[in-house]
């Protein structure tokens, strides 16, 4: 079984829709609790008017029966409040592409002389439909202990403060609008996208989550698909304008001997433990039990007010990008983003270890699976090839 979901719906159309199947029977499910991560998609810092419009909030449709759900599909459908604006006008043609989104390669491969018919579904705002999603692997996800957190390590040239535990960048994201790691690094931040702002720019950043109370051994090396790193990378990169994907200080452990990299296996009485948690969580494609942390780069997205270069479709002449409304810097809204792709790519991978139909069954089979205390320490000789 997967959390696997399919979603459909544009910008500035009616409203998004989401199908996630795979979710088992019997997890409490309501639109507040969707609705609770909808609103930290939602922060002001560095967001457009749009957000100023928008107050997502998911309606269930499908498979929730009495605040549980049945097993079923379940069908979320979230309305653009933007729409009102659209419905039933004549819009003008966009005809610019911008570089660096999808505006010219859509346009070549389906044959539109509008970019409008891409860019409403290449918007981030499909990311609503994702993080709705990633709201339901949360709930599912709490029940056995684990939960992410993403906070903005860097935005812009703001560089990422050194010598800061997760623990307390973690606690002061959770209350900063920023989604910073202090007051300093929030006012930092503040600054920046107030001069990006004022000058038409935008500005990309890093963002680091960290997924706690995994289990051991999800995901494996046995075939290329299951591995957890590629799957979880791929799930970041998936997310508009990500573009760089690293498991904890992969660049820095690369320059760094074997010996000084590794994360070394200690044993703590009757457990085997892990003091250190360079390798980010991971380990053979499989998580180590530790903190998985995920490091994403963002690129400053393309929609700037600054005019940029470009071709003019309808004349074929060169042309400056045309500027209708967007986000100074998305990054602290997509820390909600980057958590959910990876909490539905978890909740997954769960529950490919455990299998089972509600929640109960794998209540009973989480309780039962092995951990490292429980390796067999006394192996006896054996003939391995026939
Ligand atoms: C986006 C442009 C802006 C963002 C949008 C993503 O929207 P608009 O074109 O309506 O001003 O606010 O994000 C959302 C709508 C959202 O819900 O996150 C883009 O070009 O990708």
């Amino acid at each position: 079984m997967a959390f696997r979901y399919l979603s459909a719906g544009e910008s500035h159309g009616p409203g998004l829709t989401v199908v996630v199947e795979g979710v088992p029977a019997g997890l409490p499910l309501s639109e507040g609790l969707v609705a609770a991560d909808l609103a930290r998609r939602q922060l002001k810092a560095g967001a457009g008017g749009r957000m100023e419009i928008e107050t997502d909030r998911a309606t269930i449709v499908g498979g929730v029966m009495g605040g549980l759900t049945t097993g079923a599909p379940i069908a979320l459908a979230i309305p653009n409040r933007d729409h009102a604006a659209w419905k039933g006008k004549a819009v003008p043609a966009y005809t610019i592409a911008r570089p660096g989104h999808a505006d010219l390669a859509a346009c070549v491969k389906y044959g539109f002389d509008d970019i409008r018919r891409s860019l409403e579904r290449s918007s981030a705002r499909e990311t609503a439909c994702r993080v709705a999603v990633g709201a339901i692997a949360r709930a599912f996800l709490a029940q056995f202990g684990i939960r992410a957190r993403a906070y903005v390590a860097a935005l812009g040239d703001v560089p990422e403060e050194k010598g800061i535990s997760p623990d307390a960048a973690l606690a002061f994201a959770e209350r900063s609008p920023s989604r910073a790691t202090s007051q300093a690094q929030e006012d930092a931040y503040a600054n920046a996208i107030h001069l990006a702002r004022a000058k038409g720019e935008t500005l990309g950043g890093i963002i680091v989550c960290v997924v706690e109370g995994l289990p051991i051994g999800l995901g494996s090396y046995v075939t290329p698909e299951r591995r957890l790193d590629a799957r979880l990378g791929a799930a970041v990169l998936s997310v508009n304008a990500i573009k760089g994907v690293a498991f904890a200080d992969a660049f820095a452990n690369a320059t760094l001997p074997g010996s000084a990299c590794h994360d070394a296996i200690v044993r703590e009485g009757t457990a085997i433990a892990r003091p250190t948690d360079r390798c980010g969580g991971l380990e053979g494609g499989m998580t180590t039990g530790q903190p998985l942390i995920v490091r994403a780069a963002m690129k400053p997205i393309p929609t700037t007010l600054a005019p940029q270069h470009s071709v003019d479709f309808a004349t074929g002449t060169p042309a400056d990008t045309a500027y209708e409304r967007s986000d100074t810097c998305p990054v602290p809204r997509a820390c909600v983003v980057i958590e959910s792709v990876l909490l539905i790519e978890l909740a997954t991978a769960l529950c490919e270890k455990l299998g089972g139909d509600s929640l109960d069954e794998m209540r009973a089979r989480y309780a039962a699976l092995p951990t490292a205390d429980t390796l067999r320490l006394d192996p006896a000789p054996k003939i391995f090839w026939p």
